[in-house]
C-alpha cells in the first residue's frame, strides 16, 4: 500500500474507523475516501456497489460494523445480525467486482467458543459454542471471516480477517445502555465522585476477565497487516494480558480519585467468564500493542472527564 493509493475507510466516524483515519492521515497517506452513513447506507447493495464502481478504492479497511455492548447485544440481536450481515457482504462483494488489492476485515474475540481453553488462538474458531449474550454479532463476524476466506479460494481475492479483543480509546460510546465495560465505568466512577455517591453500581459479578487494547495500537495492527506481503486470513491482535472487572473499576477508581465502594447487579449478564487472546501470530510477524493500559486510560479519561 502506497501513499498515493486510493485508501478506503468504512466506518471512518466510529472509534476504529477514526483511529485508522487518524494514523493513515498522519502517516501522510495522500488519497482516502470515507462516506458517513446518511449518504451511503452500507446495508444498500445497489448504494455501495455505485460507490465503488465510482471510486474503485485499492485498499478497504471494514471497520463499518453494529456494535455494542453485552446489553445491546442482549437485547437488539436482529439489529446486530441482520446490519452487520449486510454491510460486510456488499462491501466485500463489491470489492471482490472492482478489484480491491486488499480488504482488511475488522471481527471481534467474541467469535470464539464461550469455554474455549485460554488464551484463544485462532484455530479455536467454530470448535464449540457461542456466548450467548452476544451470539448473533458472532456468527455475523464469523459469517465474515468465512467469506474472506470463500472469496480468496474462489477469486484470489486478498482479504484478511483481524479479530480485535476488547477496545477503549477517543471517539467511543458513552451511552450507559449500548457502552461496553470501559466507557460505561469510566462514566459511572465519574459521576459518583463528582455527586459524592458512596457506590458505584457494576453489572453481574465483577469476576468476569477482560483484556482492553487501545484502538490507537489497533490502528497500527491495521496499517501493519495491511502492508504484510504474507499474512495468515485470520489474525488475533490484542495486549495478551487481562483483568477482572473489579479490578478494572479500581484501578479506574485510583485513576479517578473515587473512594467509594462497589456494588453488583446479579440482574445483568456477567457475559463470556474470560476471552484473552493469543496474540502470538501476530506478535511474530513483527507487531506488539505499546500504550500500557494505565497510561491509556489516564489519558482517555483526561480527555473526556469534561464531556461526561
Ligand atoms: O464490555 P461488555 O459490555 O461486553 O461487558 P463483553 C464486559 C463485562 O463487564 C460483562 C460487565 O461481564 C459486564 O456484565 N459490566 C460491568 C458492564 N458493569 C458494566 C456496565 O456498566 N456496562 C457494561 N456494558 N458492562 C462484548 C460483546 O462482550 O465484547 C461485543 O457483546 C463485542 O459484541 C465486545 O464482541 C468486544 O466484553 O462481555
Amino acid at each position: 500500500m502506497k501513499k498515493s493509493d486510493k485508501i478506503y475507510i468504512a466506518g471512518h466516524r466510529g472509534m476504529v474507523g477514526s483511529a485508522i483515519l487518524r494514523l493513515l492521515k498522519a502517516s501522510d497517506y495522500q488519497h482516502l475516501v470515507y462516506r458517513n452513513s446518511q449518504a451511503l447506507d452500507l446495508r444498500d447493495s445497489v448504494a455501495v456497489n455505485r460507490y465503488f464502481e465510482a471510486e474503485k478504492p485499492g485498499y478497504v479497511f471494514l471497520a463499518a460494523a453494529r456494535v455494542g455492548g453485552i446489553w445491546a447485544n442482549q437485547n437488539t440481536p436482529a439489529d446486530f445480525i441482520y446490519d452487520n450481515l449486510m454491510i460486510q457482504s456488499n462491501v466485500m462483494h463489491a470489492a471482490y467486482r472492482y478489484g480491491v488489492k486488499k480488504l482488511l476485515f475488522l471481527g471481534s474475540s467474541c467469535i470464539y467458543p464461550r469455554l474455549a481453553p485460554q488464551p484463544l488462538k485462532e484455530e479455536y474458531l467454530l470448535s464449540g459454542p457461542l456466548e450467548s449474550s452476544n451470539e448473533a454479532y458472532a456468527v455475523a463476524k464469523i459469517a465474515g471471516i468465512k467469506m474472506c476466506e470463500a472469496y480468496h479460494r474462489q477469486y484470489g481475492c486478498n482479504f484478511v480477517s483481524l479479530m480485535p479483543t476488547n477496545l477503549y480509546g477517543p471517539n467511543d460510546n458513552y451511552d450507559p445502555e449500548t457502552s461496553h465495560v470501559f466507557p460505561a465505568l469510566l462514566s459511572k466512577i465519574h459521576r459518583a465522585k463528582i455527586n459524592g455517591e458512596a457506590k458505584v453500581n457494576i453489572w453481574g459479578s465483577g469476576q468476569p476477565m477482560r483484556e482492553f487494547l487501545h484502538v490507537d495500537d489497533l490502528a497500527e495492527a491495521c496499517i501493519f497487516v495491511m502492508q504484510s506481503k504474507q499474512c495468515p486470513a485470520l489474525l488475533n491482535v490484542g495486549t495478551g494480558k487481562d483483568i477482572s472487572i473489579l479490578d478494572l473499576a479500581r484501578l479506574m477508581a485510583g485513576i479517578i480519585g473515587y473512594e467509594g465502594d462497589f456494588v453488583f447487579d446479579r440482574s445483568k449478564p456477567d457475559g463470556t467468564p474470560r476471552k484473552l487472546l493469543d496474540v502470538s501470530k501476530i506478535n511474530s510477524l513483527g507487531w506488539k500493542y505499546k500504550i500500557p493500559f494505565k497510561t491509556g486510560m489516564y489519558n482517555v479519561y483526561q480527555a473526556i472527564k469534561d464531556q461526561l
